[in-house]
């Protein structure tokens, strides 16, 4: 049985690239794995054949040889643990990428979300006005530490590692705000994070599922 990930079956991220099996594809494709998709709708998430999967009724979910997992983090991090390429070979600069595997998915992108849903689903509230400078700097605040870290270097950890993979998924969830362009460091690694041929593949066949398909809004 080759690697299975389940993946939204008509993504409101309208072909982005912003749904986070994303992140598991994009490490596949770097590590030249080859994989199946199981596409679930809305609906079939929260029902319990996919809740016995994901106890959180969402996607991606990865399965190979007996083994099911949830969590684009964990899945990445389950495969860059396994292969060669994703993480380097020395035990101290490992575990720097490791602690920015950790970084990127529960100190950078929990603020990003945050903005994000609130855009989305707090417009017409009569706080959101208030709030959102509020959750804005919370994210500038974010992305100047990171790109004083990063400074001019390429990637985060020596070559590009799974951690630049989580970071670079993470800032994308930015990529049409006015804040991200405030950080031309940030703009040039995501830039240099998608030239990747592994980020091409993955994005191409990630968006192939939603070509010709009705957008909605997200
Ligand atoms: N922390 C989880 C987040 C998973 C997640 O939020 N998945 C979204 C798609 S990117 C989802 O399934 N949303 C539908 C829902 O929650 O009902 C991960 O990184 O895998």
């Amino acid at each position: 049985m080759p690697i299975t990930l389940t993946v939204f079956e008509a993504s409101p991220d309208r072909g982005r690239g912003l749904a986070r099996d994303m992140q598991v594809r994009w490490a596949l494709e770097e590590l030249g794995l080859a994989y199946d998709v199981r596409r679930v709708s809305f609906a079939a998430m929260k029902q319990a054949e996919h809740l016995a999967r994901h106890p959180f009724g969402q996607i991606p979910t990865y399965e190979d040889d007996g083994l099911t997992l949830f969590e684009s983090g964990a899945i990445v991090l389950h495969l860059a643990e396994h292969h060669v390429g994703l993480l380097p070979v020395d035990r101290n600069a490992r575990a720097r990428a490791i602690a920015w595997m950790f970084a990127a998915v529960s100190t950078v992108e929990p603020p990003i979300v945050e903005w994000a849903m609130a855009r989305m689903l707090e417009r017409d509230t009569s706080w959101f006005a208030a709030r959102l400078p509020m959750l804005e700097d919370r994210v500038r605040t974010r992305l100047a530490q990171l790109a004083d870290r990063l400074g001019e270097a390429a990637w985060l950890e020596g070559d590009f590692t799974a951690a630049d993979l989580l970071m670079v998924g993470v800032l994308r969830r930015l990529e049409r705000s006015t804040m991200l362009p405030e950080q031309p460091r940030l703009l040039a690694y995501i830039a240099r994070g998608e030239a990747r041929p592994a980020f091409q593949r993955a994005f191409a066949a990630q968006r192939a599922l939603f070509e010709g398909q009705r957008q909605q809004p997200c």
